[in-house]
C-alpha cells in the first residue's frame, strides 16, 4: 500500500521532520500557500504538519480548503491561534496540537521570568559580567520582590495550574480568571479580568491568542493592577495591548513587566527593548531539548495514529468529535 502523503510548509522541528518521514512520504514547501503545489499533488496530500507560533506559517480556511483529501493538520505546539480549527471542523478537518508534554517547562519558565522581572536578576548579572561589581560595588537593592505578593493568572488551564502550583510552593496567595470556574480547583475566581487586576499585584498571563482575549490586557487592566503591579505573559503577545503597556511602563503605572512573547514575534517593539523595568525572552518557553523532541514526538505520534486508528492523540477541543475514515 502506498504511503500517505504529508505535508510540511515551512520549518519543522527536525526529529518531527524525521519521524513522519520513517512513515510517510514528505511533501515539503516553504510556506502555507497551495500554489506553491500543482494540482495532482494538491490532490494526494492527506496530513499536514506544520509548527506553531510563527506568523508566516499560519494556516488559514483558504489552505485547508485547498486539499481535498486532506484528512488531518497535526500542529507543533499547545496554542493554535495561528490555524483556523473552526474552519476545519466544519471541513470535517482533524486538527491535533502538543499539550501536557510542555506544561511543566512553560510553568518554570513562567516562574523564572517572574523572579527575573522582580529582582532584576538579568541586569545583576550584566553587572557582575560589566565589571561594576569590581569598579561600581555591589548591585543597588532591588524595589522588586516576591514577598507579599498575591498573584492573579489568566487562563487557569493546564500550564497555569502548574504555574500556581509552583508558586503556591513560594507561599504565595493565588486567584486566576477564566471564562468558567474550574471545577475542583480552590483557588479565588474572578469573573473578569480587571476584577482579578484589581486583587492582586501580579499578572501572570497563560491565556490562549485569538480574537477572545486579543488586547485583554489593556490599559484599564494595567490601572487596575496598579503602580506596584508586575505583568508576566508566557501566552500569546496578542493577548497584551503592547502600546497600553509600553505607556504603563513608561509612566509608572504598573512597576514592571516579564515578556516571553510579543504581538509580532520576532519583532519586539524599540521601546520596549529599552525598557530597564522590562524582562525580556524570544519565546522560549517550552524551548528546551527534551521537551522539544516530546512535542516532536507527539506531533509524529498524532499521525501515526490517525493514520492507523482513525483517531488522534490529542486533538483540539473544535474537532474533537471528528474520527477518521
Ligand atoms: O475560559 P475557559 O474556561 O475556556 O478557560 C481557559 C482559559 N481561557 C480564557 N480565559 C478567559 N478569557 C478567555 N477568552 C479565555 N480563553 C481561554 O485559558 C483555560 O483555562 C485556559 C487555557 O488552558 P488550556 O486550554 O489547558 O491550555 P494550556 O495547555 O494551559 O495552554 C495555554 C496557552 C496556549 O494556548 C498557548 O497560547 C500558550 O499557553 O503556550
Amino acid at each position: 500500500m502506498s504511503k500517505a502523503a504529508i505535508l510540511i510548509p515551512g520549518r519543522l522541528h527536525p526529529h518531527a521532520e524525521s519521524r513522519i518521514r520513517e512513515a510517510f512520504e514528505v511533501v515539503s514547501i516553504a510556506r502555507p500557500d497551495a500554489m506553491l503545489l500543482d494540482e495532482p499533488d494538491r490532490e494526494r496530500i492527506r496530513g499536514i504538519a506544520v509548527a506553531s507560533g510563527i506568523r508566516a506559517q499560519s494556516v488559514d480556511g483558504e489552505f485547508l480548503g485547498a486539499f481535498p483529501k486532506l484528512e488531518i493538520v497535526a500542529s507543533f505546539g499547545v496554542g493554535y491561534d495561528h490555524l483556523d480549527a473552526a474552519r476545519a471542523a466544519s471541513l470535517g478537518i482533524m486538527v491535533s496540537n502538543t499539550p501536557d508534554v510542555l506544561s511543566e517547562e512553560v510553568a518554570d519558565t513562567a516562574v523564572a521570568l517572574l523572579i527575573n522581572t522582580v529582582r532584576e536578576l538579568p541586569m545583576a548579572e550584566a553587572w557582575l559580567r560589566q565589571g561594576k561589581w569590581h569598579s561600581v560595588g555591589s548591585y543597588p537593592l532591588t524595589k522588586g520582590t516576591l514577598r507579599g505578593r498575591s498573584v492573579g493568572i489568566f487562563g487557569m488551564g493546564r500550564i497555569g495550574l502548574a504555574i500556581a502550583k509552583r508558586l503556591e510552593a513560594f507561599g504565595l496567595p493565588i486567584s486566576y480568571h477564566n471564562r468558567r470556574k474550574v471545577d475542583g480547583v480552590d483557588y479565588g475566581y474572578h469573573e473578569s479580568l480587571v476584577e482579578l487586576a484589581r486583587a492582586v499585584d501580579t499578572l501572570i498571563s497563560i491565556a490562549p491568542g485569538g480574537t477572545s482575549t486579543e488586547k485583554a490586557v489593556n490599559a484599564e487592566v494595567l490601572r487596575a493592577l496598579g503602580p506596584s503591579g508586575v505583568l508576566i505573559n508566557v501566552g500569546r503577545g496578542t493577548t497584551v495591548d503592547e502600546d497600553a503597556l509600553i505607556a504603563a511602563l513608561a509612566d509608572g503605572t504598573i512597576m514592571s513587566a516579564g515578556l516571553d512573547v510579543f504581538a509580532n514575534e520576532p519583532d519586539v517593539p524599540e521601546a520596549l527593548i529599552e525598557a530597564r523595568n522590562a524582562s525580556l525572552l524570544p519565546h522560549v518557553a517550552s524551548a528546551s531539548m527534551h521537551t522539544r523532541t516530546a512535542m516532536a514526538d507527539l506531533v509524529a505520534d498524532n499521525l501515526l495514529a490517525w493514520f492507523r486508528t482513525g483517531r488522534a492523540l490529542t486533538p483540539v477541543r473544535e474537532t474533537a468529535h471528528i474520527t477518521g475514515p
